[in-house]
């Protein structure tokens, strides 16, 4: 435990608010885990999977009202409305302790308050931020022990300092019309009630990690992004690094664990994941941006996942893994999903806990009739996954060559494109959009601009985040090249063109070329896309003329695309940087030339 007079009154104080029976620290220990674990599956919260097939496996489901992020009540809680700014709900500080205080107390009545003492990045390294999180869900504990570093050591580094993140969570109810998932960056503090799932409760990943880590990157000149991290092994023994936002259920963990088509295995490439969804970025001593994974584990979309499209995932959820709100095969106590094979269980389990039936699975309707929620997930344990980088655990992380944006859009975006300059880049940042998915509580498949894949989670005003993004590329002396990638491009008919998975190597292949003058370019009014050719497509049966059409801009629907900026950029209000809407006019007057 603990001699840190901070930490104790802070813990008295929510105790004394939430009024749990009783009071327990995680320690990171296996027999503590354990037995968390047996008492979680005594309880029916958790079911324990086959052991012999999945050993320290486990399956939850969550509340059927509770499946996703709810962006609608996320809030941002800084004292002015304005340092929030128009893309985050904002409540008055006093107003919504006040608000939120009446939610918790006594919430914790009959249970019992687990303390987690948890780190993001190498506990004890210059980069670790460490954080507090009490929640009264088990659920909760189990997850947080794999996806960050739990434990004393972790208590031991925080020292006598008032240096940590306050989180706060309960269950409560599970009430929806009264769920919150609040943060005061100014104090340091989380609060998140009445929702038992995942980005909600899990207050180190997206609440700390990128919502209060991207306020404080702002101050002390860093970033914050929801970046997977990885690294290309040339077969020369190189390895170059890239990291690449995508929306939520975009693509990140695909590509971040990505087997090499066959032609480049041959060749000797190899793909090594630094991370899968965040990365936290700072200028190294050399004068380049260094990007670090905060997380110690993956909390990864389940259905899709299989055999052929990401096998390195799959493998990664064999042992000490989590699954919430997938299908149980109760044949053989194993559990599955729509797209991991042709074989859906006979005699199973859905999602919200009812007999299943998988011939009445429709497309039309997956919440309803599916086996898996379309957003279930697994937590799994990095060190599990065997492409794992072996600068996983080096605090320092990795030098960045390339950033690469992307998202899911049927036409406009072609499959890649380069930006001219760092503030280009930037501006190519800022007109995200993409289609929504199950990641988050909505309506699925509505394009909506998603700046830096970031829109839900810019801890402050998206007009200084873009200016930070701005200030950031004057002072690294050696800035990644900045690029954009779309795997999504659909036929009429609405299949996509692109076979992306493994096959997105070819992409990041032209763009580690850019990187280092490799290979030249065609120059359009969007930037430099790829000569068709310079797109190596051996193996595959597309042509040059498939790619030729993935990588044309249409003037037209860029224009089109154009007004939807400007409102958005209104939207944002008048924090927008300059810079940036200066980079929008030449964009149109290039467009129109
Ligand atoms: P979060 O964990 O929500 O941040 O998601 P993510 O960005 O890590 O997305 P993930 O890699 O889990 O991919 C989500 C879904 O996108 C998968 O189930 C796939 O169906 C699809 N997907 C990923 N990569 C590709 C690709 O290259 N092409 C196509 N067509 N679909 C892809
Ligand atoms: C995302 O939605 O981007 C996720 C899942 O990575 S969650 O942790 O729920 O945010
Ligand atoms: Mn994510």
């Amino acid at each position: 435990m603990t001699k840190n007079k901070y930490i104790l009154n802070w813990i008295d104080e929510m105790a004394a608010m939430t009024r749990p029976d009783r009071i327990v620290w995680i320690d990171g220990s296996d027999e503590q885990r354990d037995a968390l674990r047996a008492e979680a599956c005594s309880t029916g919260e958790m079911i324990k999977l086959n052991q012999e097939l999945l050993p320290g496996c486990y399956l939850h489901r969550t509340a059927i009202n509770d499946v996703a992020r709810v962006e609608g009540r996320t809030f941002i809680c800084t004292r002015t409305k304005e340092d929030a700014g128009n893309i985050n709900n904002w409540i008055e500080p006093g107003e919504c302790y006040a608000r939120l205080s009446k939610l918790f107390t006594g919430s914790m009545k009959g249970r019992t308050m687990y303390v987690i003492p948890y780190s993001m990045g190498i506990v004890g390294s210059d980069f670790a931020k460490y954080g507090i999180e009490l929640t009264d869900s088990i659920y909760v504990v189990l997850n947080m022990l794999i996806m960050t570093r739990v434990g004393n050591d972790v208590l031991d580094a925080i020292g006598d300092s008032a240096d940590y993140i306050k989180g706060l969570h309960s269950k409560a109810q599970l009430d929806e019309s009264n769920r919150y998932i609040v943060h005061f960056p100014e104090d340091n503090t989380i609060w998140s009630v009445n929702s038992g799932y995942g980005g909600n409760v899990l207050l180190g990943k997206k609440c700390f990690a990128l919502r209060i880590a991207s306020f404080l990157g702002r101050k002390e000149k860093w970033m914050a992004e929801h970046m997977l991290i990885l690294g290309v092994e040339f077969p020369n023994g190189e390895t170059k690094y890239v990291c690449a936002a995508f929306p939520s259920a975009c693509g990140k963990t695909n590509l971040a664990m990505l087997i090499p088509p066959e032609i480049y295995r041959k060749k000797g490439y190899k793909v090594w994941t630094v991370g899968d969804d965040i990365a936290w970025l700072r200028i190294g001593k050399d004068g380049r941006l260094w990007a670090m994974n905060p997380e110690n584990g993956f909390f990864g979309v389940a259905p899709g996942t299989n055999e052929k499209s990401n096998p390195n995932a799959l493998a990664t959820t064999k042992s000490g893994a989590i699954f919430t709100n997938v299908c149980h095969n109760l044949d053989n106590n194993t559990v599955w999903w729509e797209g991991l094979d042709n074989n859906p269980p006979k005699n199973a389990v859905n999602w919200k806990g009812e007999p299943w039936d998988y011939r009445k699975y429709d497309k039309a309707d997956k919440i309803n009739t599916s086996g898996a929620h379309p957003n279930s997930r697994f937590t799994a344990v990095a060190t599990n996954c065997p492409c794992l980088s072996k600068e996983f655990n080096n605090p320092a992380g990795v030098p960045i060559s390339a950033i690469i944006f992307g998202g899911r859009r049927a036409k406009t975006a072609p499959l890649v494109y380069q930006s001219t300059s760092w503030q280009n880049g930037t501006f190519v940042g800022s007109i995200m959009a993409s289609e929504t998915t199950a990641a988050a509580a909505g309506a699925i498949g509505v394009v909506r601009r998603d700046p830096m894949a970031m829109r839900p989670f810019v801890g402050y005003n998206m007009g200084d985040y873009w200016q930070h993004w701005l200030d950031m590329g004057k002072i690294i002396p050696h800035a990644p090249k900045i690029f954009h990638v779309n795997w999504f491009r659909t036929d009429d008919e609405g299949n996509f063109i692109w076979p992306g998975f493994g096959d997105n190597l070819r992409v990041l292949d032209w763009i580690l070329a850019r990187c280092e003058d490799r290979v030249d370019a065609v120059e359009t009014p969007i930037g430099f896309v790829p000569k068709p050719e310079d797109i190596n497509i051996e193996g595959l049966d597309i042509t040059v003329d498939t790619v030729r059409g993935l990588l044309s801009v249409d003037r037209q629907s860029w224009l089109d695309d154009i007004s939807n900026i400007r409102d958005f950029y209104a939207l944002v209000g008048d924090r927008v940087p300059a810079e940036l809407h200066k980079e929008l006019n030449q964009l149109e007057a290039r467009l129109k030339a």
